[in-house]
C-alpha cells in the first residue's frame, strides 16, 4: 500500500511535539573546591568555586526538565550541601539541600546527586546550606525557562543580573557569633557587588525589549534598584508570574528575585547610570569608605560618556519602592479560606548565658537535632505525628496535609527580617507598617504586634512570593496551602540571623512523607561517612522515640537576678581591656536598650527571660540613624 502522502508532514508535527513536550535531563558536574578571586579589586580572598571558577555557573533549565548536579566536595575542610532556593521538591523533600533538616553534611572528599524535576517557571538561585557558607562565594542563579510564559513573546534578549554584599573574610574569620559581639550586631560588609563585579556596562540595542532577572544573592542586605530615566514592567517575582506592572524602583531583600521587562530607548547617544542604592537602615554602623551607591551603565554607546548616577535622596519620598504587596499573580489565584491553622510567631533579639547574641521565634533559638528531621519523620512510624520528636530546640511545626496554614509573624526587633519558607510561596495578605510608610525610616516607634480584629481588608489576590519582608517592630500575615509534604525550613535569609536562630522546622504531612519519600542510599552512606545517625528522634534516640534526653539544647538563659545589662558590661569591660576601644567603634556600638525581668526559674531548659516578647531582653543597638 501506498504510504499517505501526508505521512512526512505529520511525522514532523509529531517530533516537533515531541520536541515540545518532553523534558529533558539537564546534567551538571560540580567539582567544589577553593579559588582566589577579588571581584572589588580591593582584597583577594578565598571564595567557594565551581571547576576551579568563580562567579559560579547559572544553571538553565526548560521547564518540566529533570536537573541532575553531581557534586563533589573538593574543599578539603568543609562540609557542603546544596539548596535550590525555591523549588518546590514535591515528592523529593530529601533533595532540599539544608544540612541536619532533610540531608547529612557532605564531608570533604565525598560525592552526592542532587536529582530532581523541574514543575516551576522563574528566577531561582542555588546556594549551600550547611553551616553559614554562601557569603564564602557558594550561590548563584538558577533560571527556569519558560517558552508559554505570557510575556515570552514581549522580549528579545535576556540578562541575568545578581546583587550582593561582599565580606573580605571568611565566614570562618568573622566569627559573629561571640563573646566579642554580645549585641549581635552583623558584620559590616566590606563592598557591594553587581553580577559578582562591579563597574558593569550592559551593551543594549535601542527600541529593544530586555528580560532581566534582578537577584539578591546576598547574606544580609537588601538593596534599592533603578535605572535613570526607564521603568521596569514586573511580570514575575520570586517564581511567580505577575500582572505586569509599571514600576520604577525596586527593592530586593536578600534572597528575593525580580523579573522585569525593560525596553530601550530609540537613540544612542547617551548611557544610562543602572543605581543601586544600600538600605542602609540594615547596617548597625558606616564605616566612611563603604561605599553604598554604585553605577553601572545600560550602554547604548560605548564610546559615550559613562556618567555617575545623579542620586535619588534617601530622605523624600523619591526612594520608596513599589509596594510587591499590590502585584498580583497572573494565575489570580484568590485569597486562601480562613486558616485551618495559625501560628503566631514574634521574632526577639537576645543574649543567652554565654554572651552571645541570639535571634528567637518567641523563646526558641534554633538548634539543630541530632538527626536529620526528614529521617526522625521515615524512622517514627506512627509516632511522626507528634511534634515532641522532633525535639524542643528545633522548633517543630507538625502540618496536616491540605490545611490552610497562617502565620502570623510579628518583629519585635527593629531591623527588618527577609524570611523565607522552603517547599512553598505564600501568599502575603497583610503587613503593617507599609512600604513608603516609616518601613525603612524606623525612628523608634513601638512594636506593633497583629491585631486580628484591627487590619485593612486582605486583598483578593494576594501577591505571592517565597521571600517576604517584615518590618521593623511590625509584623505580617502569610497564608499557604500544606499540599506539599516534606520537611521545610522557615527561617530569615539573613544569614547571619540563621546563624543566631532565626529559623524553625515544619513537618508537613508526615504520613504522607513516609509513603511518598523513597530516600536514595546515597544519603545513607553520606551520613555514615560524617558520622551522623539517620534513624531515631532528635535526640537519636531510636528505642523511645518520646524520650528525648540528650537531645541538643540551645544555651541557657541568663541567670536569674543577673541583667543582660550586667552581662553586656562585663562582657565590655573584659573586651574593652583586651581591645580598647577600636572593637566598639568597628561595631558601631551604642548604647544598647536593654529591659531585662528575671529568669522565671533555675530550670536550664528556660531561655530568655520574660513571658511576653515585651519583657524579653532587646540588646540590639538602636538603629535609628544619627
Ligand atoms: C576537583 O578539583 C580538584 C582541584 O581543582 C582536583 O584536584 C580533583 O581531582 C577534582 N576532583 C574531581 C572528583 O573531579
Ligand atoms: C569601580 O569604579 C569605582 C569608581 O571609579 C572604583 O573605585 C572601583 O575600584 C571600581 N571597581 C572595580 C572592581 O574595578
Ligand atoms: C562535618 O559534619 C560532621 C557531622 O556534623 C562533623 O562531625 C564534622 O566535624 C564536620 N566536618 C567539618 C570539616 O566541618
Ligand atoms: C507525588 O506523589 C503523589 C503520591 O504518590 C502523586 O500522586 C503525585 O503525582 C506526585 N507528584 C509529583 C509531582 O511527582
Ligand atoms: C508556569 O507557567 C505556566 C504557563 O507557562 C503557568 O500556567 C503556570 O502558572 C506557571 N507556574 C507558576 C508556578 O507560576
Ligand atoms: C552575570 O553573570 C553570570 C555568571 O557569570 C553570567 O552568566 C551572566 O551572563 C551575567 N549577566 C550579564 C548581564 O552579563
Ligand atoms: C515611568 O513611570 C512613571 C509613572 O509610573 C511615569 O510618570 C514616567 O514618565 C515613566 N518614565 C519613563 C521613562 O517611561
Ligand atoms: C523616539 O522616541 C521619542 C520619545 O519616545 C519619540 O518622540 C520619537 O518619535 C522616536 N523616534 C523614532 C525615530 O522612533
Ligand atoms: C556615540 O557617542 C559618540 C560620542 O558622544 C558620538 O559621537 C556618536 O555619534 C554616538 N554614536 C551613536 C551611534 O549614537
Ligand atoms: C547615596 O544615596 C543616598 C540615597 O539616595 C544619598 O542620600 C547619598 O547621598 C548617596 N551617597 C553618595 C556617596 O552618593
Ligand atoms: C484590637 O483591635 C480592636 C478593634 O479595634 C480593639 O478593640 C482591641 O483593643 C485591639 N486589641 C489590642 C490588643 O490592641
Ligand atoms: C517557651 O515557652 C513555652 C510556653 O511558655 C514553654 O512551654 C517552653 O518550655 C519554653 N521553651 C523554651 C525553650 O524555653
Ligand atoms: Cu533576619
Amino acid at each position: 500500500m501506498a504510504r499517505s502522502p501526508h505521512t512526512p508532514f505529520f511525522a514532523l508535527i509529531f517530533l516537533l511535539l515531541c520536541e515540545y513536550a518532553t523534558a529533558k535531563t539537564v546534567t551538571y558536574d560540580f567539582n567544589v573546591s577553593w579559588v582566589n578571586v577579588n571581584p572589588d579589586g580591593l582584597a583577594e580572598r578565598r571564595v567557594i568555586g565551581i571547576n576551579g571558577q568563580w562567579p559560579l555557573p547559572v544553571i538553565e533549565v526548560d521547564k518540566g526538565d529533570r536537573l541532575v548536579v553531581n557534586m563533589y566536595n573538593g574543599l578539603g575542610d568543609k562540609n557542603t550541601s546544596l539548596h535550590f532556593h525555591g523549588m518546590f521538591q514535591t515528592n523529593s523533600s530529601y533533595m532540599d539541600g539544608p544540612s541536619m533538616i532533610t540531608q547529612c553534611p557532605i564531608p570533604p572528599g565525598y560525592s552526592f546527586t542532587y536529582d530532581f524535576t523541574i514543575n516551576q517557571n522563574g528566577t531561582y538561585w542555588y546556594h549551600c546550606h550547611t553551616d553559614f557558607c554562601y557569603p564564602d562565594g557558594y550561590r548563584q542563579a538558577l533560571i527556569v525557562h519558560d517558552r508559554d510564559a505570557y510575556f515570552s513573546s514581549q522580549y528579545q534578549e535576556e540578562f541575568i543580573i545578581t546583587l550582593t554584599d561582599w565580606y573580605h573574610d571568611l565566614v570562618e574569620d568573622i566569627r559573629f557569633l561571640s563573646l566579642y559581639n554580645p549585641t549581635g550586631a552583623e558584620p559590616v560588609p566590606n563592598s557591594f557587588l553587581f553580577n559578582d563585579t562591579q563597574n558593569v556596562s550592559l551593551s543594549v540595542k535601542p527600541s529593544t525589549t530586555y528580560l532581566v532577572h534582578f537577584l539578591n544573592v546576598g547574606a544580609f542586605v537588601g538593596q534599592y534598584i533603578y535605572i535613570e530615566d526607564h521603568n521596569f514592567t514586573i511580570v514575575e517575582i520570586d517564581g511567580v508570574y505577575t500582572e505586569p506592572t509599571e514600576a520604577d524602583l525596586l527593592y530586593i531583600s536578600a534572597a528575593q528575585r525580580y523579573t522585569v521587562l525593560l525596553t530601550t530607548k530609540n537613540s544612542t547617544d547617551k548611557n544610562y547610570p543602572i543605581v543601586t542604592v544600600v538600605d542602609s537602615q540594615l547596617l548597625d554602623s558606616i564605616p566612611n569608605d563603604l561605599q553604598l551607591n554604585s553605577s553601572n551603565w545600560l550602554e547604548y554607546n560605548a564610546s559615550a560618556d559613562h556618567p555617575q548616577a545623579i542620586m535619588k535622596v534617601d530622605t523624600s519620598k523619591e526612594l520608596t519602592p513599589y509596594d510587591d504587596l499590590t502585584l498580583i499573580p497572573y494565575d489570580g489565584i484568590k485569597l486562601l479560606p480562613e486558616p485551618d491553622h495559625e501560628i503566631t510567631l514574634t521574632v526577639v533579639m537576645g543574649l543567652l548565658n554565654n554572651g552571645f547574641g541570639y535571634a528567637f521565634f518567641d523563646n526558641v533559638s534554633f538548634t539543630f537535632p541530632k538527626v536529620p528531621t526528614l529521617y526522625t519523620v521515615m524512622s517514627a512510624g506512627k509516632l511522626a505525628t507528634n511534634e515532641m520528636i522532633y525535639g524542643e530546640y528545633t522548633h517543630p511545626i507538625v502540618l496536616k496535609r491540605n490545611e490552610v496554614v497562617q502565620i502570623v509573624l510579628n518583629n519585635n526587633d527593629n531591623g527588618a527580617h527577609p524570611f523565607h519558607l522552603h517547599g512553598h510561596n505564600f501568599q502575603v495578605i497583610h503587613r503593617d507598617p507599609p512600604y513608603g510608610a516609616d518601613f525603612f525610616k524606623y525612628k523608634g516607634q513601638d512594636y506593633v504586634p497583629y491585631n486580628s480584629s484591627d487590619h485593612a481588608a486582605f486583598p483578593p489576590v494576594p501577591s505571592r512570593r517565597d521571600v517576604s519582608v517584615v518590618p521593623p517592630k511590625g509584623h505580617y500575615v502569610i497564608r499557604f496551602v500544606a499540599d506539599n509534604p516534606g520537611v521545610w525550613m522557615f527561617h530569615c535569609h539573613i544569614d547571619w540571623h540563621l546563624e543566631q536562630g532565626l529559623a524553625l522546622v515544619m513537618i508537613e504531612a508526615p504520613e504522607d512523607i513516609q509513603e511518598t519519600h523513597k530516600i536514595p542510599q546515597q544519603q545513607y552512606d553520606i551520613c555514615r561517612a560524617a558520622g551522623v545517625p539517620v534513624e531515631g528522634n532528635a535526640a537519636a534516640n531510636t528505642k523511645d522515640f518520646l524520650d528525648l534526653s540528650g537531645q541538643n539544647r540551645q544555651k541557657p538563659s541568663l541567670p536569674s537576678g543577673f541583667t543582660a545589662r550586667g552581662i553586656v558590661a562585663l562582657v565590655f569591660s573584659c573586651i574593652s581591656a583586651v581591645l580598647g576601644m577600636a572593637f566598639i567603634t568597628m561595631y558601631g556600638l551604642s548604647e544598647p536598650k536593654l529591659i531585662q525581668k528575671d529568669a522565671p526559674n533555675g530550670d536550664e531548659r528556660s531561655t530568655i527571660p520574660g513571658s511576653s516578647a515585651r519583657d524579653i531582653v532587646e540588646p540590639k543597638v538602636d538603629r535609628a540613624q544619627s
